[in-house]
């Protein structure tokens, strides 16, 4: 095992094919043999993808197709996001709680609107060791029918509204399409808000607060910039009234969503019995929503940012922020690890995520190759010349610059450049968004943009029939409605891919 790891000191740039030789590449257990990644992110997107999350150790495979291992890298990027966003929604009154993750047939079939198409994904639950249950249970695919049940317990007057609830838990949709960790995967984590108010306006209103809070997420986590929007009505939840979305775009010009929050109006509180005595004791049914944001967004941070040396992580979800990597020689040895020492205590005390690589069985540049690998923001170099003239070397991750800098000042400097480097990623992401969005009034336009990659801004009629059409005919699909409609359609603007009036500018785009 160890003489294997020294002779991949250098990253292997052939395509590796020993596991298709021996044939014994399989869907679920792709052979990871090289310490690099084989292949570039622009000729084989996501081969690249899938090698870079492994060997980043984020993620790792299991026997269960469709079932990923997220390791203690990725999950700590999740445990942070948590943090960040349970912080957002406390202050804001929304308290956490946990629900059975079974749901009788009976029970999640109660609402068939919302649930015939999904159907098909649900996974069961028939036996307990070797007892047949006497009613099936499905593994929850979200939460509605077993929390809307208690809260039409819960619920009598005014008094009880609003009641906001959340909770973070893992669901489990049965996809029999090609899976990808982190992007499309059987089993995932989310958390899932759901709210009841007295007035729809204080829902709708909600709906807003919590996309600004998804917009957070991912623009001062993530350092994704993102599109806020409504989506269209097709492509809505079927059991919501409206459903927004935060819409990211990818390097390779794909569009993909980022989370939705969804107004559910009456639609449910009406099938389970959600309703209030108001003040002049009149029964009304409650107004509702439900949001959702889950560990996709890891899988699209990854993909907005990483190149082909690796993962490039954001600091603010980096578990180490400033690896050290000492130059050690057998006489200065006791000198530089003393420095180290120093340095790696006055970056801890600015709550900075410190990591030094003293192992003695890698050589520096092996150890920077893994450390660009697993996307470490910023790396420390420092060697006996670099104590004698005071110094330390600072290479970012992100830019690959290298400066040398005092060692007095140094965790000062270090605080600002993964400021620099958090604000780096959101910049260029946000110019590559910006670049790509082209506004279009006719079809034809909007097909040169497609093949291009763009994102198409255009005036649309919003009928079914007419998406359709666009699909077919330029391989794009609605995403959402920008709230700033500019200019404001005026009565009887025409749609850009058919005869039908405009209702409102919408995003369109190749999907993920
Ligand atoms: C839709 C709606 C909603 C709470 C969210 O998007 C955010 C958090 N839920 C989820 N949806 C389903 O309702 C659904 C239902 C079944 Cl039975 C299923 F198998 C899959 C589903 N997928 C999505």
């Amino acid at each position: 095992m160890d003489k294997d790891i020294k002779s991949q000191t250098k990253y292997v740039k052939e395509k590796d094919d020993l596991s298709k030789k021996a044939g014994v590449k399989q869907e679920n257990t792709p052979v990871v043999n090289t310490k690099g990644i084989t292949v570039s992110k622009e000729e084989d997107y996501a081969e690249w993808f899938t090698q870079l999350i492994q060997k980043a150790e984020l993620i790792e495979y299991s026997s269960v197709s469709g079932c990923y291992i997220l390791r203690p890298n990725a999950y700590f990027i999740w445990e942070e996001v948590q943090t960040f966003f349970d912080g957002l929604i406390k202050k804001e009154g929304v308290k956490n709680a946990y629900f059975p993750l079974f749901i009788p047939e009976s029970l999640l079939f109660k609402e068939s609107k919302h649930v015939e198409g999904f159907a098909p994904e649900v996974a069961w639950v028939d036996y307990g060791g070797d007892t047949k249950l006497g009613e099936r249970l499905a593994v929850r695919p979200t939460s509605e029918t077993i929390m809307y049940e208690a809260y039409a317990k819960w619920i009598r007057s005014y008094n009880d509204l609003p009641l906001r609830l959340n909770q973070w838990c893992n669901v489990v949709r049965w996809e029999f399409k090609h899976c990808t960790p982190l992007l499309r995967s059987r089993e995932f984590l989310w958390q899932e808000g759901h709210t009841v108010f007295a007035t729809q306006e204080e829902a709708v209103a909600e709906t807003h607060m919590i996309l600004d809070f998804y917009e957070k997420v991912f623009r001062e986590m993530y350092a994704v910039p993102v599109l806020k929007g409504r989506k269209s009505e097709q492509e809505k939840f079927a059991g919501a009234d409206f459903t927004l979305s935060v819409e990211a775009l990818l390097p390779n010009g794909k569009a993909i969503q980022g989370a939705t929050s969804h107004h559910l109006g009456q639609n449910f509180s009406k099938v389970f019995g959600i309703s209030f005595l108001d003040e002049e004791q009149r029964k009304r049914f409650a107004w509702q929503n439900s949001w959702g944001i889950s560990t996709r967004s890891i899988g699209i941070m990854i993909l907005m940012h990483s190149d082909n040396k690796g993962l490039v992580l954001p600091p603010r979800v980096a578990p180490i922020h400033v690896v050290i990597v000492p130059i050690l020689f057998e006489d200065t040895r006791w000198k530089v690890l003393e420095e180290v020492k120093i340095i790696k205590k006055k970056l801890e005390a600015k709550g900075i995520r410190v990591y030094v690589d003293d192992r003695d069985k890698y050589t520096p540049g092996w150890k920077f190759n893994e450390w660009e690998m697993k996307g470490v923001p910023l790396r420390f170099e420092i060697g006996p010349k670099d104590v004698e003239k005071k110094q330390v070397m600072f290479v970012r991750r992100d830019t690959g610059e290298k400066q040398g800098l005092p060692l007095v000042g140094a965790a000062e400097e270090a605080e600002l450049v993964l400021e620099q480097i958090q604000r780096n990623l959101l910049e260029k992401a946000q110019k590559r968004l910006g670049s790509s969005i082209e506004k279009v009034t006719v079809i034809d336009k909007a097909a040169v943009a497609a093949g291009k990659g763009k994102l198409i801004l255009a005036p649309w009629c919003e009928q079914a029939g007419c998406e359709e059409s666009i699909k077919e005919r330029i391989g794009v699909k609605s995403l959402n409605a920008p709230f700033e409609q500019q200019p404001n359609l005026k009565k009887g603007h025409k749609c850009f891919a058919c005869d039908g009036e405009a209702k409102a500018w919408f995003y369109f785009g190749k999907s993920y």
